[in-house]
Formats: structure tokens, C-alpha cells, sequence
């Protein structure tokens, strides 16, 4: 019985030494255009953290509703601040930079499966109407999972 104990320990702290953190900054010009995340598409594993940073002034990091998975949490950044969210519910998750969602300035990740994407694309059709700029960014990030 003991060892089973140890083991299960053993097991619990691998798991949590496994978790992995990534970094997304929020850029007034990147690699992939003007007002973005960077990078835009993360592919992640169930207890992650993506950390967002601030890099550039006057962006956010924040959930969009009905575009991630059921029962996975929300979130939402201050303005200019860092914020850090750990993913422990597995599907796709869109967010937003509320400031500039006019200018598509979203981003995508996927935690483990990507089980709910049809929703999320299905959503992603009626949000790209609030796109003034950019108007294809969300379903070509889409495409990459
Ligand atoms: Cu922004």
C-alpha cells in the first residue's frame, strides 16, 4: 500500500514538473502583420500557462464568449498588463485583444484536442462581421490546427 502511495506522489509531481509555460506578446507590429499576438497559434497540453505579455502599450488578453471550450475558464486582462492563464480544460479557445478586435487582433489556442473546433469556426464566422481590417486572420489561424 505504501508504495502505491509513493508512486501515486511520484506520478503527481512528475505532472506538475511536465506543465510547460509559454509566452505570448502583445505586439503593435509582428511577424504576422499589425496589431497581434505573437506567436498567434498555440498548440498547448492540458495544465499549461501561456504567459501574456505586454509588450507594446495599450493591449489586452481576453476570452471571447462561446468560443472556447465547455466548461474552460475565462479570462480577462487589464489593459497594458501581463496576465498569466493556465489551460486545464482541453479544446480551441479564441481571445481577443478588445481595443483592436476591429482589427482582428485575436488569437487561437488549442489545449490538448481540438473537439469543439467546428463551434469555434462556426462562431468564428459571425465574429469576423466585426472585423474591419484583416478580415481572413481568424479562419486562416484556424486552418493551422
Ligand atoms: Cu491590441
Amino acid at each position: 500500500m505504501k508504495i502505491t502511495k509513493i508512486l501515486l506522489l511520484a506520478l503527481f509531481f512528475t505532472n506538475q514538473l511536465l506543465a510547460s509555460d509559454y509566452e505570448v506578446r502583445m505586439l503593435n507590429s509582428g511577424p504576422s502583420g499589425v496589431m497581434v499576438f505573437d506567436p498567434p497559434v498555440m498548440k498547448i497540453s492540458k495544465g499549461d500557462t501561456i504567459h501574456f505579455k505586454s509588450v507594446d502599450m495599450a493591449h489586452n488578453s481576453e476570452s471571447i464568449k462561446n468560443m472556447i471550450p465547455e466548461g474552460g475558464d475565462t479570462w480577462m486582462g487589464a489593459m497594458s498588463q501581463d496576465i498569466s492563464v493556465t489551460f486545464n480544460t482541453e479544446g480551441v479557445y479564441v481571445y481577443q485583444c478588445t481595443p483592436h478586435l476591429m482589427m482582428a487582433m485575436v488569437g487561437v489556442i488549442q489545449v490538448g484536442n481540438n473537439n469543439n473546433l467546428d463551434e469555434v469556426k462556426l462562431k468564428a464566422g459571425q465574429l469576423k462581421n466585426s472585423f474591419v481590417t484583416n478580415k481572413e486572420r481568424l479562419d486562416q489561424y484556424l486552418s493551422e490546427l
